[in-house]
């Protein structure tokens, strides 16, 4: 990738366009630095400097040798009270594409330096103004592609997730404290607390670690989502289940066996997530070449998703018996299809919960909808009160924290020498400041800021 994350400079005066490039009603213009209210007074028509925090002008926006280029609003925030916690000036100009690069290149000229991306919420971060959970919530949150995952993203915008690793910290820094007590007053060092009671404070760390910990599997789907793959004989109804649930006429659909060749692929939103659904070509013995590599493609595509919905036809109920060992046991639907017709007799069974519907007469689709949000979310949806983990760089640091915290307990166990445990309490808290942004090197900043956008 060319772009290479330059390092912030806390101080510098930087600009660059807010909003989402194309045509609008206002476009914003963000300057922010310690020249900030210097470089936009030299672009408007009023006295910026003179302007109190938190108010709004109406005026003339200029370039830089002073013709006029829009009319609109300077809004200032001073310092420390402002996103980044620097002086701050936006401009609300009229949105056109135009005019709105013309007001930043007047910034420019004036002495602004262009914003690199994510940088606001750098400079949010490096003053301070927030931690590290709550900027990579920010980009989360603009990114949120379902209710879930930007419920998350709240959250932790709230501060849920820094709090829950703030009050780790002070647990392991208190046991940190006892065994510091215990290494210099070996006497009376038992005195603030008991070997069995630093056990007991230690195991109860590792167990809410740990039960933060298993969020994730549940985070990792909020911003992955999860594939529903439709299988079955031809001609079962599997392109007009996928039309349906996409609620437009996506797959062709005919009496023909073997209408669907290739698997085709279309997300949607399912269980409050985003869904990948594919419908595949059905499943028959055929020595015809096209069609073959189609149904290769449908073993592969069931093999690999997350939800197999197995459609039989009720009326004829033929199915593939290699599928039927292939799918997952735990992640399989069994989808009774045309039940409008007469239903064979008698009906095989599966080892597989079932929902019954007819897609002709459009009857159970929204019920086959609550099976899947049911299969999904087996302990229910996170609430909104609950922290869930959902970035990778979360997770592995907590993780190497839980099991620093495991160390010290065997360490415990085995009655090691107290000083042999404290580089792993030592350990616990740096990877758990690491989350929270302390002692963060300048790869990892950039790694988070440089998925942002410029002007964030
Ligand atoms: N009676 C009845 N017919 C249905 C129902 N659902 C689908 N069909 C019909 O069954 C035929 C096959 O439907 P498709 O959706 O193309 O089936 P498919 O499983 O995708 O078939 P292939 O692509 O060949 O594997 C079409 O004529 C549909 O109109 C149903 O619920 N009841
Ligand atoms: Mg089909």
């Amino acid at each position: 990738m060319e772009f290479v994350h330059r390092t912030y400079e806390a101080g510098q005066t930087i600009a660059a366009i807010a909003t989402p490039p194309g045509e609008g009603g206002i476009s914003v213009i963000r300057i922010s630095g310690n020249r900030a209210l210097s470089v936009a007074n030299k672009i408007f028509s009023g006295s910026i400097p003179s302007y109190k925090t938190h108010t709004v002008h109406f005026g003339n926006i200029l370039d830089e040798k002073g013709e006029f280029l829009d009319e609109g609003l300077a809004i200032v925030m001073r310092a420390p009270n402002s996103y980044t916690g620097e002086d701050t000036v936006e401009f609300n100009c009229h949105g056109g594409t135009l005019i709105t690069q013309k007001v930043l290149k007047a910034a420019l000229r004036s002495g602004a330096r262009a914003a690199l991306p994510g940088e606001f919420t750098c400079k949010a971060f490096q003053n301070g103004k927030i931690d590290l959970t709550k900027a990579e919530a920010v980009q989360q949150l603009i990114h949120a592609k379902n209710h879930l995952s930007m419920q998350a993203a709240e959250s932790h915008l709230q501060g849920k997730l820094q709090s829950l690793i703030l009050d780790f910290q002070k647990r392991v820094t208190d046991v940190a404290a006892i065994l510091e007590a215990w290494i210099d007053f070996p006497e009376e060092g038992l005195s603030f607390a008991s070997h069995d009671e630093m056990l007991k404070m230690l195991a109860q760390i590792k167990e809410d670690m740990h039960a933060l910990l298993s969020t994730f599997d549940e985070g990792k789907r909020l911003e992955t989502g999860f594939s529903i793959c439709l299988v079955g004989s031809p001609n079962v109804g599997k392109s007009s289940l996928m039309n349906a649930l996409l609620e437009e006429e996506r797959a062709i659909v005919t009496d023909v066996a073997g209408t669907t060749r290739d698997t085709l692929e279309k997300e949607l939103v399912l269980a409050c997530l985003n869904c990948l659904l594919i419908d595949t070509a059905g499943l028959r013995e055929t020595e015809e070449i096209v069609e073959k590599e189609g149904i290769k493609r449908s073993f592969a595509a069931a093999k690999k998703a997350d939800l197999v919905l197995f459609l039989i036809d009720t009326s004829n109920p033929v199915f593939d018996a290699e599928l039927i060992k292939l799918v997952p046991r735990k992640r399989t639907l069994i989808v009774w299809n045309k039940t409008d017709l007469k239903p064979a007799n008698p009906l095989p069974s599966f080892p597989f919960p079932s929902v019954k519907i007819s897609v002709k007469k459009n009857r159970g689709v929204e019920c086959l909808k609550a099976k899947i949000h049911e299969l999904v979310w087996q302990q229910g949806p996170p609430s909104k009160e609950q922290a869930v983990l959902t970035s990778e760089r979360h997770f592995q640091a907590l993780e190497n924290a839980e099991r620093a915290i495991k160390k010290v307990i065997d360490g415990l166990e085995k009655r090691l020498f107290p000083e042999l445990l404290t580089p792993d309490l030592r350990l616990a808290l740096r990877e758990l400041g690491t989350i929270i942004g302390l002692d963060i090197t300048e790869d990892i900043l950039s790694s988070i800021f440089s998925k942002f956008c410029v002007g964030k």
